[in-house]
């Protein structure tokens, strides 16, 4: 049987699992639709349900629906509008189309009719129609429903996996693309312009906004400006770009200094080999939270050897400095979503880890489990809203941090598979393979 007939019986035995937790028979997905800008006929991009593409690697078909019953075969309801106004969504090939039921609908009213009249023990999941107001569902989005399928779904299929392969190879050349941009002295427009030629695709086909930081830039987290002109010095540059395949995500970032020697050089080196020393770390039955506070244990010690503090490694991390070279996450979950879900729940039920005072940022709490793929993503920036608190302080070498500012910061993230017997890395593997 092919990687996706298995995870297409995987998802049918989740479902199956799920609904019956919870009383129910059936669930209907629905694909999502397009928002519409305010008093505008102009709609933002088009981002599909997750549980949709969960079930069928279709993307692009706003309005449709899947129907599954407990023990059944699927049946999709996908939307083919009789409308001159637009290409018409062309159906993806593949085996998928052999293992459901399929059916071309012009609107919602179709499936009600298809489906009957008793939908009492159907859930519905998705951002819905109006239309579904009165059909007499079960329940629209129940919590508990979701957090089960949500649990289930830390766990990757084999199908799932080749995707998420494919995801970072794409990605991974175009990064090679952006990084030889940055070399040729490009701006940030010019090296997100590179990065989409070398995936051809436009940027709304990518996950999330490319982060295309230049010298100070590599310090803002979320950056995702991008100057038109180049600066009169490349310095540094920090990229944190994906791409999709079959709906599956891949999101890397790499860091790169101009000078291949230097002060800066080495940092992102250090860097690299710290996030290279956790990933050996990972293994099964670990907490991802030790793996979290293991590396600011590290980031401590890098921080200690570049000289940024004149306090020891153990001391800067007690008083809780780490935190402001290092204020996000270790990492989280990635599939279906950059960050897919389920890193806080405890169990199906849906009981759920605390958010963790000391660490509020980290997406995922979960045990290491097999099948599992999460980021390891550290960073070390100079980020000076976090800190002005420490203004005066004397155990900083603030004479030391004001030489990395202009470089703005370094952040190296891989994604990272978990097997019976250690990790398969989909990022440093795919830069391999190119
Ligand atoms: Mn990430």
């Amino acid at each position: 049987m092919s990687h996706y007939l298995q995870h297409l019986e995987t998802v049918r035995a989740r479902f199956d699992e799920a609904l019956t937790a919870q009383g129910l028979r059936s669930v209907l997905i629905y694909s999502g639709y397009p928002a519409v800008a305010f008093l505008d006929d102009n709609s933002y991009p088009f981002r599909v349900n997750p549980f949709f593409k969960y079930w069928i690697p279709v993307t692009e078909s706003p309005r449709s629906f899947i129907f599954y019953e407990v023990g059944q075969r699927p049946r999709v309801f996908l939307h083919q509008p009789r409308d001159f106004w637009h290409a018409q969504p062309q159906l993806p090939p593949g085996e998928w189309r052999d293992a459901v039921d399929l059916t071309l609908i012009e609107g919602a009213q179709a499936v009600r009719g298809a489906l009957g009249s008793d939908l009492s023990q159907t859930a519905f999941i998705g951002e819905g129609p109006e239309v579904i107001a009165d059909w007499g569902l079960a329940a629209v989005n129940p919590e508990t429903l979701i957090n089960h399928l949500h649990y289930q779904r830390a766990i990757k299929t084999s199908y799932e996996l080749e995707c998420m392969r494919k995801a970072n190879y794409f990605a991974a050349r175009s990064h090679n693309a952006a990084r030889d941009a940055f070399y040729n002295k490009a701006s940030e427009l010019e090296i997100h312009a590179a990065y989409l030629a070398a995936m051809k695709c436009r940027e709304t086909q990518l996950p999330y906004n490319s982060i295309v930081g230049l010298n100070e830039h590599g310090a803002i987290l979320h950056y995702d400006h991008y100057d038109v002109d180049a600066p009169s010095e490349h310095r540094s540059f920090l990229i944190d770009a994906g791409a999709y395949y079959n709906g599956y995500c891949a999101d890397i970032t790499r860091t790169y200094a101009a000078e291949s020697t230097g002060f800066f050089a080495e940092l992102v080196e250090a860097v690299d080999q710290a996030e290279q020393a956790i990933i050996s770390a990972v293994e099964v039955g670990r907490s991802y939270y030790d793996l979290h506070v293991g590396m600011h244990r590290k980031i401590a010690q890098i921080l200690k050897a570049f000289g940024f503090f004149k306090i020891d490694a153990e001391t800067i991390y007690e008083r809780g400095y780490t935190n402001a070279f290092f204020p996000h996450g270790l990492g989280h979950y990635i599939g279906l979503q950059v960050h897919d879900v389920g890193g806080y729940l405890k169990n199906a039920q849906g009981d759920a880890f605390a958010r963790d005072a000391r660490h509020p940022f980290l997406r995922l709490r979960r045990d290491v489990q097999p099948g599992q793929v999460f980021t390891i993503e550290p960073g070390i920036y100079v980020v000076d809203q976090l800190l002005e608190e420490f203004e005066g302080n004397e155990d900083f070498n603030w004479q030391r941090i004001g030489e990395l500012r202009p470089y703005g910061g370094v952040r190296i993230e891989d994604s990272v598979l978990v097997t019976e017997t250690g990790t398969e890395n989909l990022t440093r593997n795919a830069f391999a393979a190119l």
